[in-house]
């Protein structure tokens, strides 16, 4: 059985549409500090792994503003809850001559054994599931799927999803506009689930 470690049912909503085997682990990792979402999802799935003695799948997303240096980035939870997305939403609207942003989602597996990046494979599939060892002298290799897409940032539409899904647009709809199966199609989890899909079938 495969742990999808998150407090967020929404997440795992879209997980089961790609993984249909996939339990949620109601699991609130210690999340680390870094402008990079990779670092934070590795340290999550040690975490989490540590937590359960088996393999764990972690999901660690944010929205990157181009017009702001990509804030909230990691940060997204923190401003989701405190301003609120409407806000941020507004701010753009006044702030940027563009609306442009990108979603970001790393998942970080790790089920305790000596993990490869795919084998003998170069280029896409490398950036897509490098292979991160332990910083602390403990060997606990994680590996990272990411995937990213390009939108804009609208005014709140659609009341499907969660959190930024009403006011992050792409292909003309907002992910709220969209099923959980359709925002796959679509989105930076959709392809983070279907890198770590097509890794994980190779291995069995
Ligand atoms: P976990 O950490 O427990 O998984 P979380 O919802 O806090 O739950 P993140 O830290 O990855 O997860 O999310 C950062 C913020 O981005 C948070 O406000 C989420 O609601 C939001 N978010 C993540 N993925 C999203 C998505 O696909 N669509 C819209 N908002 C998303």
């Amino acid at each position: 059985m495969l742990r999808y470690v998150t407090t967020n049912p929404g997440k795992v909503l879209e997980a089961r549409a790609r993984l249909p085997a996939v339990e949620q682990l109601d699991f609130d990792y210690p999340e680390i500090q870094s402008p990079d979402l990779g670092p934070i999802a590795a340290a999550g799935a040690r975490a989490a792994y540590r937590h359960v003695n088996a393999p764990v799948l972690v999901d660690d997303a944010g929205l990157f503003v181009a017009g702001f240096d990509g804030f909230p980035g990691p940060y997204s939870s923190f401003v989701e809850t405190t301003v609120g997305v409407e806000a941020v939403s507004r701010l753009c609207a006044r702030e940027l001559d563009e609306m442009d942003a990108s979603f970001r989602c790393v998942l970080g597996y790790c089920d305790g054994t000596d993990l490869d990046a795919p084998h003998g494979e170069s280029g896409e599939n490398d950036t897509h599931a490098p292979r991160v060892d332990d910083d602390d002298g403990n060997s606990l290799p994680v590996v990272l799927f990411e995937g990213v897409v390009d939108g804009q940032i609208v005014s709140p539409r659609g009341s499907g999803g969660f959190g930024y899904d009403p006011i992050f647009e792409v292909a003309g709809a907002t992910y709220a506009e969209m099923s959980p199966g359709d925002k796959n199609d679509h989105s930076h989890r959709g392809q983070a689930l279907d890198a770590f899909a097509d890794w994980h079938d190779g291995r069995s």
